[in-house]
């Protein structure tokens, strides 16, 4: 006989643990979008306590809605070795451009860094940072339906080495440091430079420059670089997300090394 109390019981537990062991971890990444799924991957498959929280209840950002809802992403020769990593199937479209099934691409993210040991949250934002001696130390969380209730109530807080900022064109967590201590980020002007409009080309390049250290302790990758570097948005090519995600592991990875 099945028991209802059971079923509780089990999830309550099993949830708890999880979220216990996640109080303090290597990396938080902000933000389940293709950028910061791929560094969630590389992280923990290089051995990393990778813990990512993400606000909405499906993971994949904007990859799921390809371009104006037609479920199909491009990704360019650069972003071909990623694919082949996630063994995400791919058409040549023609030299120099590859389809994939956004569906297909979100859930083999998805699925691989899961398996790879990547802690995934769903459902929870990170509404604020912690900050000790100029060095963002950890994130401050609440469950994303308190934000949308827009109810008062006090967050909680988890502790990590490095946090990155994998949020997509509104750069969040870099905009909570921003806010909070003007003029010091490390971009030319000291604050957020703002994305610039539609240029593919230099966009997809300048997605991978851009993915750096904002602040001492903060990486941005994905749109969230070009928000904060000033770079141009790219539409529905993908190979930049995907590499800026695969660069930012390696940086983190690197400092972590020392
Ligand atoms: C928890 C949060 C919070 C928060 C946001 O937008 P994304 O898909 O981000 P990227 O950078 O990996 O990919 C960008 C790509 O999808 C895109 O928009 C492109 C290529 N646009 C080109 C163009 O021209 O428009 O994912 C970000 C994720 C989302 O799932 C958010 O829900 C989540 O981050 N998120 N999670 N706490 N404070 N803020």
């Amino acid at each position: 006989m099945i028991e209802e109390t059971t079923i509780s019981k089990a999830i309550i537990e099993s949830y708890l643990k999880d979220l216990l062991s996640s109080i303090e971890s290597d990396v938080i990444i902000a933000g389940a979008g293709p950028s910061g799924l791929c560094a969630g991957y590389y992280l923990a498959k290089n051995g990393y306590k990778t813990i990512l929280f993400e606000r909405a209840l499906k993971l994949g950002g904007g990859m799921p809605g390809g371009g104006i809802m037609f479920n199909k992403i491009v990704v360019q020769d650069e972003g071909k070795v990623i694919l082949d990593e996630f063994g995400i199937r791919y058409e040549t479209y023609q030299s120099g451009y590859y389809v994939a099934d956004s569906l297909e691409a979100t859930a083999c993210l998805t699925d691989k860094a899961l398996k790879a040991g990547l802690k995934i949250f769903n459902l929870i934002t990170i509404e604020d940072v912690i900050v000790r001696e100029q060095c963002v130390s950890g994130v401050v969380i609440n469950w994303s339906s308190v934000e949308m209730a827009k109810l008062h109530i006090d967050p909680i807080s988890f502790k990590s080495k490095m946090v990155i900022d994998a949020t997509g064109h509104p750069a969040e967590i870099a905009t909570i440091v921003e806010r909070k201590s003007s003029g010091t980020l490390l971009t030319p002007s000291g604050n957020i430079e703002g994305e610039k409009s539609m240029w593919a080309d230099a966009a997809e390049r300048l997605t991978l420059e851009n993915t750096k250290e904002v602040y001492a302790n903060l990486f941005v990758c994905g749109m969230a670089a070009n928000a904060v570097f000033g770079g141009p948005r790219m539409g529905p090519i993908f190979g930049g997300m995907l590499l800026s995600g695969k660069k930012v592991a390696e940086i983190v990875m690197e400092k972590l090394r020392g």
